[in-house]
């Protein structure tokens, strides 16, 4: 990679790692969002205690309660991040709730909420994921036009390929209650196609660090390894979420040399040997009750921050003792309301893609 590139230049799409100076972020949006019927990929991670919500929902607009109060939580984080200076885009809405057929399968959509599921930036380039629930199939669609913009505007652009996402692509034995057997962890998708969310990995300069889960597996994450540039490295690792997707409640970075876990799922021996020069920053726990529920995830979205630059961290407001202990490293977090964005599956992290990041391409293990 030549020096121009590796320090961004004038380039509109920049982004190395989750804390550089933010520049230009996608937030999403629920709008014509649509509840999934219930199926096997989805049962693989969502709780289930949230059954019966796809069971009464499934197919249909998620509804307008949710969908007003999860605007407003999205609109205030879009103008927070516009008042520290931060470009915000906004993807199109679809109509999520027209079915479309495949020559294997219909599916009615879900939303474009989480532009970090579906997208990632690397350096200079922008590669579309291609997702594994079929409800999902076409969401990257939603921010085509800012894509097709990106690349007008010199950044490249890598499309993965699409699954077919027919019967082979999953694994038919699989059981949610049945995630490890012999000490190895089952996924729902199987390793015929190449599948992954952009949410599996994790961004740190110039290495990348990536989980196989119930939407990522082994095809998708070398999909990814062998179209990198040779300046970075992807480094597959595994904790003990016995439900993986996504990896953004289990490890993040604050910032160059400082590593939040999730104390549930993370052993202190599976932290790569890359981190032992790192403070390793526990998670409190998440602060319950919520006043909505949590259908598409775990309770730790407490996790699911967005750094805005290495001292400022965008964080939901109840969770007070994340707020403290962030304090206590020096951090300054700015709280906004966020848990109507909750049942939708994610947090402030999952709502958002970075598209530039001020900074450098570096290394930050010895
Ligand atoms: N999409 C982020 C949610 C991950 C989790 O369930 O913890």
């Amino acid at each position: 990679m030549s020096k121009d590139i590796q320090e961004g230049g004038k380039k509109r799409v920049w982004s190395c790692n989750e804390w550089d100076p933010l520049e230009e972020v996608i937030v999403g949006t629920v709008e014509n969002a649509t509840v999934p019927t219930w199926n096997p990929a989805l049962a693989a991670t969502t709780p289930s205690h949230a059954k019966w919500f796809f069971d009464k929902y499934g197919g249909q607009p998620f509804p307008d309660d949710m969908i007003e109060k999860a605007s407003k939580e999205l609109d205030n984080l879009a103008d927070v991040l516009k008042s520290l200076g931060v470009t915000v885009q906004r993807p199109e809405t679809l109509d999520f709730s027209k079915e479309v057929t495949t020559p294997w399968w219909n599916s009615k959509g879900l939303y474009a909420a989480m532009p970090r599921d579906v997208l990632m930036v690397v350096g200079d380039t922008i590669i579309e994921a291609p997702m594994a629930w079929r409800a999902r199939y076409f969401e990257i669609y939603a921010y085509r036009r800012l894509i097709e913009d990106y690349f007008k505007d010199g950044s490249r652009w890598l499309v993965a390929p699409k699954a077919t996402m027919s019967e082979r692509f999953y694994n038919a034995g699989y059981s949610p209650e049945q995630a490890t057997i012999d000490s190895v962890r089952q996924f729902v998708v199987s390793e015929n196609e190449v599948a992954f969310d952009a949410a599996d990995f994790v961004r740190f300069g110039k290495d990348i660090f990536v989980q196989k889960s119930n939407v990522t597996n082994a095809m998708g994450i070398e999909w990814v390894r062998r179209h990198l540039d040779d300046d970075f490295s992807v480094h597959e690792v595994e904790f003990g979420d016995e439900h993986p997707m996504h990896i953004d409640t289990t490890i993040v970075p604050l910032g160059p040399g400082k590593l939040m876990i999730n104390p549930s799922w993370v052993e202190r021996s599976q932290i790569p040997a890359q981190f032992d020069s790192w403070e390793i920053i526990e998670a409190p726990a998440p602060v319950k009750p919520y006043d909505s529920a949590l259908y598409f995830s775990s309770d730790w979205l407490t996790m699911n921050i967005l750094t805005v630059d290495e001292k400022h961290i965008i964080v939901e407001e109840n969770e007070e003792p994340l707020i403290a202990l962030l304090k206590q490293h020096g951090f300054e977090p700015i709280p906004i309301p966020f848990r109507n964005f909750y049942p939708f599956g994610g947090s402030v992290h999952c709502a958002t893609a970075d598209i530039r990041r001020r900074g450098t391409l570096q290394s930050y293990f010895s």
